[in-house]
């Protein structure tokens, strides 16, 4: 069974559409995984209060038969790829890839939560979230 997730894109550091575009290419790569839609890329201000380069942002619609976690730690390796290295929480990154919504899934692991709680107050995302879900309607009743 597949179920969709949405994927958030994010990059603060160097080149920002590349690490963007190989990350979207990466997930599609994936066997488990299939982009079906994707939001415009947009540039926003630095959440969190931090001094720092302004984001491009994403989301991704990926259908897929992976398991949250397993899905989580493939994305973590795609992360790794792009030279992501694990610093301290919201610091400058070449790739943030952040799992919003799972299905309607709920998931509370020490390592994942389900809807991401960003999404309370990233307005961003609830627009991309929004975005994405009218597209797929759209091209469902086509
Ligand atoms: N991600 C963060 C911290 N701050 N700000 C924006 N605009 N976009 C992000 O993706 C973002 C952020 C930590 O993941
Ligand atoms: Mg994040
Ligand atoms: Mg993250």
């Amino acid at each position: 069974m597949s179920e969709i997730a949405y994927i958030a894109l994010g990059s603060n550091l160097g080149e920002r559409h590349v690490y963007l575009a190989r990350a979207r290419d990466a997930i599609d790569a994936t066997p488990e995984c299939r982009v079906i839609g994707a939001t415009t890329v947009e540039e926003t201000a630095p959440l969190g209060g931090l001094d720092q380069p302004p984001y491009l942002n994403q989301m991704l619609a990926v259908e897929t038969t992976l398991e949250p976690a397993a899905l989580l730690a493939r994305l973590h390796e795609i992360e790794a790829d792009a030279g992501r290295v694990r610093g301290a929480r919201w610091e400058s990154r070449t790739l943030d890839l952040d799992i919003v919504l799972f299905d309607d899934r709920v998931v509370r692991t020490h390592d994942l939560v389900i809807p991401h709680p960003g999404l309370a107050d990233r307005t961003f995302w609830q627009r991309e979230v929004t975005e994405l879900r009218e597209v797929m309607r759209q091209g469902a009743n086509d």
